[in-house]
This record gives C-alpha cells, sequence and structure tokens, in this order.
C-alpha cells in the first residue's frame, strides 16, 4: 500500500485548488534553511492522507519540491537518475520546442532552486500561509519570483483560459483511486519515484523513494487571438452559424467541447450535459463500428490535443500507460476585457500555471510535449495528421498546421499562423517524501 503521509498531497490527490500560488526561491543560507526545513516546515507539509478527508484538510495546503541546482546547494549529490533533471528545463528548452527569448528571465539558467506550491479557498489564506513560511524561513531563502494561479469565476471554475474544461483525463493509481470507465489505470510506479516496477528503482536514492518529478511551465494562452482564428478559420458546415462553426472547430482541435463532453462521442454536437455522466465523459478509445480506424476522422481528429496526449486505441504499438503523468496545473492572469475581446488581441498575460507529476521525465511530460505534441505524425498514422493545435511547437519555428478539422474532407489543412499557447518558461523539481525534509535533505 503507499505510504499516503509521506506523500505530498498535489501529486496524487486532485484537490480542488481556487487560489494557488507558485513561490519560487534561492537557498542564502544553507545550515538555517536545512534546520528550518526539518524544525519548522516539514510538519507543515500537506501530505495525501490528510487531503482525504475535509476534517484534516489544512486552510492552505503547502508542498514543496527542489531543483536539481536546489540539491546542489543543500550537498545532496546523490545521482537523481534523470538527464532532464540534472540539467534542469533551461538547457532542455529547444528539445521541447521552445523559443528560449519568450521565456522569463527567472526561468533562464539554474538559479531557482525550490519552489512552494501553497492552496487554498481565498488568497487571504494562501497569503496567510507563505508570511508564515517567509517568517520562518527569514533570509536563509530569497524569493525569486511568484505566480498566482486562480481558479476562474463563476460557471467558468474548472475552465481554463481558453473556456474548455480541464482535470477530466488523469490516470487512476492502482489500489488507490477506483477508475471510471475508460481511465487509465496506471501502477503506483509510473507516477512516484522508486517504486516496484520504476525501471530506474534499484539506482533511486533510499530517501527519493515515493516522491515525484514535477514538470512546471508557465504557458501563456492567446485567448483572444484563439477566438478570432477560430471565428475565421473554421471549416464549412451546412446548417451550422458562424459561432457554432467556430464551436466545432475548438472542440475538434481539443477532442473535448467546452463542457469537457468528447467529441469521439458527439462529433457534431455539445452535449454538456453528459459531462456528469462518468460512464460516458470518458469511455472512448477512437475506434467505431462501421469505420475504418486508420482514416476515420468523422470522430475525434488524429490531431486534436486529447489525442496526441492519450492516444488509447491509436498507440497498440506503444505502452501508454507508462508515459501517463499526473496533472495538477490551474489556470493564472485575469479574465479577457472587453477591450482585449473587442481587439482580439493580449493585452494582459494570463494562461496555465502547469504541473505534471511523474516518476520519470522523460516518458511523461518530455516524450509527450517533444516526442507527441510537436509531431505531425506521432502514432504512425498513413496520413500526417499535424502538430497538437493547442500545445504543439515546431522546433525552429516551422510552419504548423493540422488536418482532420472538417469531417467531411479531413485531408484539409489548416495552417496555423501562431501559437496560441506561448512557454514562457519553467523548470524540473523533485518533489520528495514528506520523511526527506527532516531526514536526508537536512542533514
Ligand atoms: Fe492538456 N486545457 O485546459 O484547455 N488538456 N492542456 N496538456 N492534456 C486536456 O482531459 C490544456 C498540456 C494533457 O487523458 C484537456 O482533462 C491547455 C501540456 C493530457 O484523455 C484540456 C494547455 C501537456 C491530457 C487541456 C495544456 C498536456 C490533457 C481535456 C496549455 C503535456 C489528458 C480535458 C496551456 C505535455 C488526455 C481533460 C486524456 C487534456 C488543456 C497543456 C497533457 C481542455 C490549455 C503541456 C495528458
Amino acid at each position: 500500500a503507499l505510504n499516503l503521509n509521506d506523500i505530498q498531497s498535489d501529486i496524487i490527490v486532485g484537490q480542488q485548488k481556487i487560489q494557488e500560488l507558485f513561490y519560487f526561491f534561492a537557498i542564502a543560507d544553507v545550515p538555517t534553511f536545512k534546520q528550518k526545513l526539518s524544525s519548522t516546515i516539514a510538519p507543515i507539509i500537506t501530505s495525501a492522507q490528510q487531503m482525504l478527508s475535509v476534517t484534516t484538510q489544512p486552510l492552505a495546503a503547502v508542498n514543496i519540491a527542489f531543483s536539481q541546482s536546489g540539491l546542489t546547494a543543500l550537498g545532496v549529490t546523490d545521482n537523481m537518475s534523470s538527464s532532464e533533471f540534472a540539467s534542469g528545463m533551461f538547457s532542455g528548452n529547444i528539445v521541447l520546442g521552445d523559443v528560449s527569448a519568450d521565456w522569463e528571465p527567472v526561468f533562464k539558467g539554474t538559479e531557482i532552486h525550490g519552489v512552494f506550491i501553497v492552496a487554498s479557498d481565498t488568497s487571504a489564506n494562501v497569503d496567510a500561509q507563505v508570511g508564515k513560511l517567509e517568517s520562518a524561513l527569514g533570509s536563509s531563502i530569497n524569493k525569486l519570483y511568484t505566480l498566482q494561479g486562480n481558479s476562474r469565476p463563476g460557471d467558468q471554475a474548472g475552465h481554463e483560459a481558453f473556456g474548455y474544461l480541464d482535470g477530466i483525463g488523469q490516470p487512476a493509481i492502482s489500489g488507490f483511486a477506483t477508475p471510471i470507465p475508460g481511465q487509465g489505470v496506471v501502477q503506483p510506479c509510473v507516477i512516484l519515484a522508486g517504486l516496484d516496477g520504476d525501471i530506474q528503482q534499484t539506482a533511486r536514492p533510499a530517501w527519493s523513494v515515493g516522491g515525484s518529478f514535477l514538470a512546471f511551465r508557465q504557458l501563456e494562452q492567446k485567448v483572444p487571438e484563439y477566438n478570432k482564428f477560430l471565428l475565421d478559420n473554421a471549416p464549412p458546415a451546412a446548417g451550422l452559424t458562424v459561432q457554432q462553426r467556430a464551436d466545432r472547430f475548438g472542440a475538434r482541435l481539443f477532442g473535448r467541447w467546452k463542457s469537457g463532453v468528447p467529441v469521439d462521442l458527439f462529433p457534431d454536437a455539445d452535449n454538456p450535459a453528459a459531462v456528469t455522466n462518468t460512464s460516458l465523459v470518458n469511455d472512448f478509445d477512437f475506434t467505431h463500428a462501421g469505420f475504418d480506424f486508420a482514416t476515420d476522422q468523422t470522430h475525434c481528429p488524429f490531431a486534436a490535443h486529447i489525442r496526441h496526449m492519450r492516444p488509447r486505441a491509436d498507440a497498440s504499438n506503444f505502452n501508454p500507460a507508462g508515459n501517463a503523468i499526473m496533472r495538477a496545473g490551474i489556470p493564472y492572469g485575469p479574465e479577457v476585457t472587453p477591450a482585449e475581446a473587442s481587439s482580439n488581441t493580449s493585452s494582459l498575460a494570463r494562461g496555465f500555471a502547469f504541473v505534471a507529476y511523474q516518476s520519470n521525465l522523460n516518458k511523461g511530460f518530455v516524450e509527450l510535449q517533444s516526442g507527441w505534441a510537436n509531431q505531425i505524425n506521432a502514432f504512425s498514422k498513413a496520413l500526417s495528421p499535424g502538430f497538437d493545435a493547442i500545445i504543439g511547437q515546431h522546433i525552429l519555428g516551422g510552419a504548423r498546421w493540422v488536418t482532420g478539422m472538417d469531417p467531411t474532407n479531413p485531408a484539409l489543412n489548416i495552417s496555423l499562423p501562431f501559437q496560441f499557447v506561448v512557454a514562457r518558461g519553467g523548470e524540473y523539481f523533485f518533489a520528495p517524501p514528506i520523511s526527506a525534509l527532516s531526514g536526508r535533505l537536512a542533514m
């Protein structure tokens, strides 16, 4: 069984976050930091067990994770068996297809040693908890950067900035979560390091067992520009208004309607009521009786974001469960203003504070982004269906395009003239088991 008292809460419990602060820091005074880590910080780090019951949930949940340079600063020289983690995200940003010049300066390099992730219902609770962390740690850390995540207001709660419901497709950890029909079931070792089945198990330092690698990305979303793109480029469809055509186009780019309902089951129109039907919302694999699986795009397009990210029946020659990630991100930034909407131009920064946990970065986030999203032909389709329109990036900035968006003319090639999602940077971290905070990391 999993040691839920030792696993940090953000990794495996999908806690409902209304406000969430990412607080990036550098360690300035190692002996003081180690002492406070053990005496004051470890006791307030939230465990998975605590989050499972409302009676034990803290007012503000706190998690902590360290980069390679953070571990090095602490004198922890164990080989973490991840080359991506060892070199940091910035050194690998070209492989991910990023444009380095778009990155926030703080992420360009390895100066970030760690991150606190503080989540609660209100920003006042978050601020109070951050105040406690800062007064405990004093000048032993320097605050380098913060990113304030917030759930969107009203009926957009749970929806990301483009308006699509998020948090539906998540792996179920066997022995911990009961899967709904169609949900991918993974062994705990796919998300947590050092457990049975982890291909690096014998190489993991003992203190790291039950921790998880965290890929953090600040992904800016060009919302008014995306909306305009949909209106201007939606394929023709008899009987639909311009807005309905744009809505269908967007749903086909994602593979889900804004309500979260899968296009594979509802290709023609949204059916918002179906999203609460747990036996429908994930129970599809892109195959349909009477349709040729190799070419059929009358249902979900091959290029859709969710099909790139979880290929289901497309990936018979892969081991998709081994590539599973646990997603725990949150939107950031303000709502689109009327002036931005009417000018079709973003003037304020908004997007997604993306968080993915996995035991193997190379098979998880890195493969999903560079091996799948950025590829026009990720799953050996006879037709090259195109990029993941939402997050796919062309290494070296070449042209991006998709097909499959017009069910009656799937070969129609639609060019994607700009990135709707711009990578502003990020870092790889290791979220240790809580015991390590007063153990190896404090010594
Ligand atoms: Fe994606 N979005 O919120 O609009 N994603 N994602 N993602 N994504 C998914 O199934 C989105 C990004 C995955 O199991 C949905 O929960 C946005 C990155 C995976 O069927 C929606 C951004 C990576 C899945 C979005 C973004 C992934 C998934 C459908 C960037 C990894 C599950 C709702 C700003 C490299 C697939 C849902 C499955 C689904 C959104 C980024 C991965 C709506 C806006 C960078 C594995």
